[in-house]
């Protein structure tokens, strides 16, 4: 099996990138990764080169391409089926997959008023009608998935293992620390706390505050 290779954009700021390949570090799927750091003179033309849609990320998987997060997630599921990327309870897996192309389609005032940076922290910004409306939605979902499927299921994440859904989420609580504090209810916080530090999201992190030292 060749190993496959994961093309992404910086780690301090393309929140995309972060969700396949915290799903495959955390996960343990072998991967060669390849960065293309963006808003540079030279990232259209790199970008054209490595994604058919001249954006990151994008997963090589031998002669198959596949762009856009959410493919490459759910390209990975049919790939590992021993990894159990979608819950296997057939409600939690309607919920979960329900909140991750929420997420995907979703919450434009929030991804656009507070972008990721993910390796700052303490950045002030304001908290538009959007943003806030953003943020509720998102907390009460956390809450949700936590106390329906999470909770009962065991384990922290948002339907108990780790899923895709950890994963689409995660860039989110990035942007929490990095623009809040976010009050949450305690469902919700304590996900977001644990996803924060998880060895993989400290990982990234590392990448993250080295290309904040050496833009
Ligand atoms: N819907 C796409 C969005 C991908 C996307 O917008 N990627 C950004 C980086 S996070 C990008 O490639 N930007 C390059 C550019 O705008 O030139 C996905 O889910 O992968």
């Amino acid at each position: 099996m060749t190993t496959m290779t994961l093309v992404i954009g910086d780690k301090n700021l393309s929140s995309w990138s972060l969700r396949p390949w915290l799903a495959m570090r955390h996960l343990d799927i072998p991967f060669t990764e390849e960065m293309v750091r963006l808003d540079r003179p030279e990232s259209r033309d790199s970008l054209r080169r490595l994604s058919p849609s001249g954006f990151v990320p994008c997963l090589k998987d031998g002669e198959t391409a596949v762009w856009d997060s959410l493919a490459i997630l759910e390209h990975l599921n049919e790939r590992f089926p021993e990894k159990g990327l979608w819950p296997t309870d057939a409600r939690a897996r309607a919920h979960a997959r329900s909140a991750s192309a929420e997420m995907h389609s979703g919450f434009p005032n929030l991804r656009t008023v507070w972008p990721m940076m993910f390796a700052r922290e303490g950045l002030r910004h304001t908290t538009s009608g959007g943003v806030a409306r953003d943020i509720a939605r998102i907390a009460a979902l956390w809450t949700e998935a936590r106390e329906r499927f999470g909770g009962p299921q065991g384990g922290p994440f948002l339907y108990g293992a780790f899923s895709i859904a950890d994963a689409m989420y995660a860039p989110v609580a990035s942007r929490f620390r990095t623009y809040g504090p976010v009050d949450l209810p305690a469902p919700a916080g304590a996900w977001m706390e644990m996803i924060l530090d998880l060895p993989a999201m400290r990982e990234w992190g590392v990448g993250a505050a080295a290309e904040l030292r050496a833009p």
